[in-house]
């Protein structure tokens, strides 16, 4: 067993304010009647009651600059680093459900606030870097990165309760292809470990995974973070997402980085985001999109190990 804590607690977050489209704060619902629980059940995990947060909208929330809905963004993921930080404390792998990328806001800071030398890996189509004045969407769910390394000056105040824990030899991209004019600089400017899709087609999955872990990795010991936007997969697989971006990982790399990080027996958290059940052609493309978010959370705990 690689997994040395077999004790998950799920935290389902149905938010949807870090970006504009609706739907995505139907993903937790779909994902947990999907049979997540039972299947991790079946995998040896001890499932702690579900935790639901619920989510209220600030009766005001005018742009802060271009950022949009930022007293909503900001509220809620303070919610989420407090509940993440607690299932830490308690003994117990946070496993968050989302709900937009905005939310790692929460689950980042929550995991680095209990491990302060983890390393952080963004498994996304995108790099979520923009800071507030680079971001050309407003939408947040395209920044959590930029506030979590205290990147964004000033800092906006809905988030100046985000510590800048993430230093940027701790941060490994994989899976990129749809990356900003700013975000580009952001990543050369600081050295930031990141592996396009064209670096999976060049060297394999297998040799980017280790590649990824030996930057920020270095010695094995760091705790990791794994924070996984479904777009991060090919739209044949996960199509029913916010910004599906085409020429990504297939299930099966996707499923291969959740092994590897496994067995590495230091996986401490993990986000599973931006499943939008409201998006997609037919049932049949969310189906298949709830399906492959269930397996690779699934392989990061453990199913394929032997
Ligand atoms: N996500 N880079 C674009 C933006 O609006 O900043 C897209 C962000 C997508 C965010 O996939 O979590
Ligand atoms: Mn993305
Ligand atoms: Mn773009
Ligand atoms: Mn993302």
């Amino acid at each position: 067993k690689f997994h040395k804590n077999r004790n998950v607690q799920i935290i389902s977050c149905p938010f949807s304010g870090g970006q504009a489209r609706g739907g995505v704060e139907l993903g937790p619902d779909h994902v947990l009647e999907h049979g997540l629980e039972k299947q991790l059940e079946s995998l040896d995990w001890t499932i702690a009651p579900t935790k639901s947060l619920s989510f209220p909208e600030p009766a005001s929330d005018p742009d802060e600059g271009k950022l949009k809905r930022p007293n909503f963004v900001g509220s809620s993921t303070k919610n989420v680093a407090d509940t993440v930080a607690a299932a830490l404390k308690a003994g117990t792998f946070p496993l968050t459900i989302g709900g937009d990328h905005s939310l790692a806001i929460g689950t980042v800071s929550g995991v680095f606030s209990q491990h302060a030398d983890a390393c952080l890996l963004w498994i996304d189509a995108h790099a979520d870097i923009n800071t507030p004045q680079s971001t050309p969407s407003g939408n947040i769910h395209g920044c959590p990165v930029s506030f979590l390394m205290g990147l964004a000056e000033p800092c906006p105040p809905q988030f100046a309760w985000v510590k800048p824990y993430l230093k940027s030899n701790k941060l490994a991209y994989i899976g990129l292809r749809d990356v900003d004019p700013g975000e580009r600089e952001i990543l050369r400017k600081h050295n930031i470990a990141a592996f396009s899709m064209h670096h999976v087609d060049k060297y394999g999955i297998g040799k980017v995974v280790e590649l990824a872990l030996e930057r920020v990795n270095p010695d094995g010991k760091s705790p990791i973070h794994l924070s996984l936007d479904i777009d991060a997969l090919d739209p044949e697989h996960a199509p029913a997402t916010g910004t599906p971006v085409r020429g990504g990982l297939s299930l099966r790399e996707a499923c291969y980085i959740c092994e590897a990080l496994a067995e590495t027996g230091n996986l401490v958290a993990m986000d599973i985001m931006e499943c939008n059940p409201a998006l997609g052609a037919d049932a049949q493309s969310v189906n298949a999109t709830i399906a492959a978010a269930c397996s690779v959370v699934r392989c990061a705990m453990g199913e394929t190990l032997l």
